[in-house]
């Protein structure tokens, strides 16, 4: 790809990386090798000329005094941020010889591979860093900290979690936001919501907070932490009880129909409302409307994912659709991640990759340290990813980067949290600054990114850092010398027809291409579930309380009473990329806690008071906000600000649960039992 030559002016098209379901393009208008404009394409039908708060001055990120611009070696203990420049000699031959003497000494797997969503672009996200570690044999992590519990509850019900394009909830007459915080987290979907709503349509958001998304709705409900099961039964029933069921898809595409309403039937309007705290009336309501005001769509992201119970919350929404059959209704059936839909055109499957030793990422700090690990992991490499921020139990985190044996290598655009306990610091470029080619999660085009500029300072993309040091180490094979282009065409070399007429040319040229799905595709009514008999999977449910719920069984609400919620929260924030950039801070520049008037009276907190809210993982002080969009029993924090926030220098997950199921799915970090003191 050409980079602009000098003494011109261009506008070259991308787009956006971050870890948001919009994938939004971008015109960026370049004078003089310089980018100097950056906004939102007007055509991109999703995009339609707005990018996002966080996003309108991604160019003063670019430029950012702050940008890391050449490589780095630690001259300070970790965590002290105190790094002295090398060049990138130097750097990758320092690297490429640590790593040679840990995997001489312990072996491959005592190397650990942990990235994640830091770019969406498929190609620096990590096509040649895996290469490379698949070829020394590292350990790596299992990436499902956002999503992959939704995704295996959906698959639960239709093995492969297909649901509908969001686009088509303008037809919608019925809107459930279920566990999503549209305006914030998704907010290009908000203008197809409102053209729903123009049409007559009711939007309904089901969240234990009122967020700005419950606010706009017409009717909000606010369900108790994790009990969705209990409302997605008691709906089940009603739908039953009033003959609102469509028994023939039921009958047709269904198995476990029967176990499932033996379920149901034992979930009276009178017991769901005493476990979810929603009312019978509105329960009814809610039943009736999703029953009777069709097309009904459901829509949800990953909210209530982040618990132990996750997967059945996922599983129990997934399947309201099948007994109502509304998958069949444009307008209705389940609007979730549409990831699955590039990965299935793209091919995109690790089947043909070799295994290797894989840990839950949630379990990062008790990894590192776990002294027992046969290897041990002695030397650590992160890429597109904040662990000290991002991971639950910030603390074993941080413990566990601080270890003096751990040889760290992190890749990154600024000193972070997780780069101040690097050994080595490798600069990365920034999107506009290489190529890619990006999916979405929330809607169905998908777009090339090309650079606008030529790389600031001497940042490299992350595809070159992996490039040099194969080389360096002695990998030779052909696959290490692929350039970002190539990566790209053999991506797009794929025969699955959605991919009909989108190659590499087309999308140079356009930017952006919608997958050609059949204008009429209906996700399991087009071709039948992707199960083993064809059917959808329905089956007995239950409500379980998670473990560390004020319900639950690990005895800890007697000390630690309220239950802890860190969501997204700041218009300004993408998980961790900017919780370090006072510019992007809301007023205050701190987070603060947000507690229930009944929770503060009773504790003699008033708005303002500077509280420390603990449990056995951690504690944190902070100021607190009185606040009635919370919930009895329920303290809220944001997620994404750095350490150095607080006088602990901590965030919010030194207090969260990091337990998944078996190491398998998110963590249950909304599952988190604190108790809140104000100080005096
Ligand atoms: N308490 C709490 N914790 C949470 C969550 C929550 O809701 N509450 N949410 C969870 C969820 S859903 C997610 S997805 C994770 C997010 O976890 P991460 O994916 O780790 O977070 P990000 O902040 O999106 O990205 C991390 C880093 O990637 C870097 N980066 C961006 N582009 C590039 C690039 O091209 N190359 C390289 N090398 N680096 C790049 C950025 O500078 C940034 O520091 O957090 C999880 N943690
Ligand atoms: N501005 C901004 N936008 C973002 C991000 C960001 O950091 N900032 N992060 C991006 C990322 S990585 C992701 S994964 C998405 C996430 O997008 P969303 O899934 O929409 O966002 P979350 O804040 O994780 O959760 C959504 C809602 O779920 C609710 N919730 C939690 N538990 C439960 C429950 O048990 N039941 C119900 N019914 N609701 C529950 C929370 O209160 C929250 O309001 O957002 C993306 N977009
Ligand atoms: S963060 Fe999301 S909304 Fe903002 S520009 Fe990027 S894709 Fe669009
Ligand atoms: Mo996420």
């Amino acid at each position: 790809m050409n980079h602009p030559s000098s003494a011109d002016s261009r506008v070259i098209r991308g787009v956006c990386h971050h870890d948001c379901p919009d994938s939004c393009v971008w015109d960026v208008r370049v004078d003089n090798g310089r980018a100097v404009r950056l906004r939102g394409n007007t055509d991109h039908p999703t995009t339609a000329g707005e990018l996002c708060p966080k996003v309108n001055r991604f160019l003063d990120r670019v430029y950012h005094p702050e940008r890391l611009l050449q490589p780095l070696r630690r001259v300070g203990p970790k965590g002290s941020g105190e790094f002295e420049p090398i060049s990138w000699p130097e750097a990758i031959s320092e690297v490429a010889t640590r790593l040679g003497r840990v995997i001489d000494d312990n072996g491959g797997s005592s190397v650990l591979q942990f990235s994640f969503d830091g770019t969406q672009g498929l190609i620096q996200k990590g096509v040649m860093a895996d290469r490379f570690f698949d070829a020394i044999g590292a350990s790596d992590i299992r990436r499902h900290m956002c999503g992959v519990t939704a995704w295996m509850g959906a698959a639960d019900v239709y093995g492969l979690p297909f649901g509908v394009d969001p686009e088509e909830l303008a037809h919608s007459r019925t809107v459930i936001l279920w566990g999503t915080n549209t305006r914030l987290t998704n907010r290009h979907l908000w203008p197809t919501i409102e053209a729903a709503r123009r049409r007559g349509a009711t939007i309904v958001a089901i969240d234990p907070i009122r967020t700005n998304t419950a606010e706009s709705a017409d009717r909000f409900i606010q369900i108790r932490p994790g009990t969705d099961v209990a409302l997605v039964l008691v709906m089940i029933h009603i739908l039953d009880r009033d003959a609102l069921i469509d028994r023939d898809w039921i009958d047709n595409h269904t198995s476990g129909w029967a176990k499932l309403r033996e379920s149901a039937s034992a979930m009276t309007p009178d017991r769901a409302a005493a476990i979810t705290g929603v009312d019978v009336t509105t329960i009814e309501w809610l039943a009736h409307t999703y029953g009777e005001q069709r097309p009904a769509a459901i829509r949800t992201l990953v909210g209530p994912e982040h618990r132990e119970h996750g997967r059945d919350i996922m599983r129990a929404v997934a399947m309201l659709p099948a007994i109502t059959g509304s998958w069949s209704e444009a307008g209705g059936g389940l609007a979730r991640s549409t990831q699955i839909y590039f990965e299935t055109a793209l091919g995109i499957d690790d089947a043909d990759r070799p295994d290797r030793r894989r840990f839950n990422m949630a379990d990062l700090g008790a990894v590192l340290g776990d002294g027992n690990l046969t290897p041990p992991v002695k030397a650590l490499v992160v890429h597109n990813s904040n662990p000290a921020v991002i991971c639950p139990d910030q603390n074993s985190v941080v413990q566990g980067l601080s270890r003096p044996d751990l040889f760290s290598v992190v890749v990154e655009q600024f000193m972070t949290d997780t780069a101040r306990y690097a050994d080595i610091v490798l600069p990365t470029t920034t999107q506009i600054e290489h190529l890619d080619l990006s999916i979405a999660w929330g809607h169905l085009y998908l777009a090339l990114n090309q650079p606008a500029i030529a790389p600031v300072g001497d940042a490299f993309p992350n595809t070159e850092i992996f490039r040099r040091l194969a080389a360096e180490m002695g990998l030779d094979g052909p696959e290490f010398t692929d350039t970002d282009e190539e990566l790209v065409r053999q991506l797009l070399d794929s025969d699955h027809e959605w991919l009909n007429d989108i190659d590499f040319e087309s999308l140079r040229l356009q930017t952006w291409q919608r997958l050609s799905l059949a204008g009429d595709h209906r996700p399991h009514v087009s071709s039948p579930p992707a199960t083993d008999d064809g059917l959808a999977h329905l089956g007995s449910l239950d409500y379980i309380a998670g473990f560390e719920t004020p319900g639950g069984l690990s005895g800890l609400e007697a000390e630690f009473p309220l239950t802890l919620m860190s969501r997204k929260q700041h218009a300004k924030f993408l998980n961790a990329n900017y919780g370090g950039f006072p510019e992007h801070s809301p007023a205050g520049g701190a987070p603060t806690l947000s507690i229930h008037p009944t929770d503060a009276a009773a504790r003699r907190i008033a708005g303002g008071d500077t509280v420390r809210v603990f449990n056995r993982r951690g504690s944190l002080t902070l100021s607190a906000e009185i606040s009635d969009a919370t919930q009895p029993g329920l303290v809220t924090m944001p997620f994404g600000w750095w350490h150095r926030h607080s006088p602990e220098n901590r965030g919010v997950n030194a207090l969260t649960n990091p337990d998944s199921v078996d190491g398998v799915g998110s963590a249950a970090f909304h599952e988190t039992l604190v108790e809140v003191r104000g100080i005096d």
